[in-house]
């Protein structure tokens, strides 16, 4: 499991210069596939564990056709899902790229932008991690279709992870100006933002630091974009002692601020400790 790490000491010195990094190439055509073709079964509810994700943003029949489509730990309903968010390779490269002994799983994004979606708004990862210590996510967004400017890529606001965390946002999904908080920070910050539209062949990917802003505008191209993103946190991180997330904390053990690792496994330590029934 303890493979070789795909990163160099300029993709870190790069991740750490601008707060992203991009690989052209990071899973191969055949995992592409095998994930594109969970993506109607997924969003009708159709889930091959049986379990239900921990949250279901779009529904087919309920929630509008011009919404973009989001699953959050899809991983739990299904395993072509599970076997790239969980995988050693995305832990291991979240890892390295944040200074981190070893990364868990925190919770994985399936997002898909059907031609003509909205936009969704710039956010912070680290604004929502304040159930947790430490309080940082670093993130892997993996590409499963060629990615566009106008088809509504990921976009980063390069270096924007030395701006300090602002609040959540008002609204995540299809806000009028999706990038009205950050343009804010920004000005803050008295800098001249510089956006990155991430254009990827499908199967590459981007990683992103907990801090960078980053969002995606409406799709304006005929085809769909569809994404999985796995977040990472540290493999030492534990619950806060007080904040709650109202639906991570679910899974908290009363007085105990361990994480289970049923719920958060680890991906790849630099001891070679993986959770084990993760490749069982
Ligand atoms: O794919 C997108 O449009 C946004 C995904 C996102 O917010 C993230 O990966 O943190």
């Amino acid at each position: 499991m303890n493979q070789a790490s795909p990163l160099t000491e300029e993709h870190k010195r790069r991740f750490e210069a601008d707060g992203f990094l991009i690989l052209e190439k990071f899973i191969d055509s055949e995992t592409v596939e095998r994930l594109r073709a969970r993506f109607e079964p997924l969003f009708k509810g159709e889930f091959e564990t049986g379990l239900y994700p921990d949250e279901w943003n779009w529904q087919e029949g309920r929630d509008r056709p011009d919404r973009t489509r989001q699953i959050c730990n899809a991983w739990k309903s299904d395993r072509a899902v599970a076997s790239v968010v969980l995988s050693a390779k995305v832990g291991r490269c979240v890892a390295e790229l944040s200074g981190w002994d070893g990364a868990r799983i925190c919770q994985d994004n399936v997002i898909w932008k059907p031609a003509g979606a909205k936009a969704l708004g710039y956010h912070q990862d680290d604004s929502y991690a304040k159930w947790f210590t430490p309080p940082h996510m670093a993130t892997c967004w993996i590409a499963l279709d060629d990615t566009s400017a106008a088809g509504g890529t990921i976009e980063y606001a390069r270096g924007s992870h030395k701006w300090g965390i602002s609040p959540p946002i008002e609204k995540f999904h299809a806000p009028e100006d999706y990038q009205k908080e950050f343009r804010a920070a920004a000005e803050r910050a008295g800098v001249t933002a510089d956006i990155v539209p991430i254009e990827v062949p499908a199967g590459g990917c981007a990683f992103h630091h907990g801090a960078t802003w980053h969002g995606s505008d409406m799709n304006r191209a005929s085809r769909p974009r569809r994404s999985v993103v796995a977040h990472c946190i540290a493999s030492d991180a534990q619950f806060h002692p007080t904040n709650v997330s109202y639906i991570y904390n679910r899974y908290k053990r009363h007085g105990d601020l361990s994480m289970d690792e049923s719920f958060f496994p680890i991906l790849w330590r630099r001891d070679g400790y993986r959770t084990a029934w993760l490749d069982r």
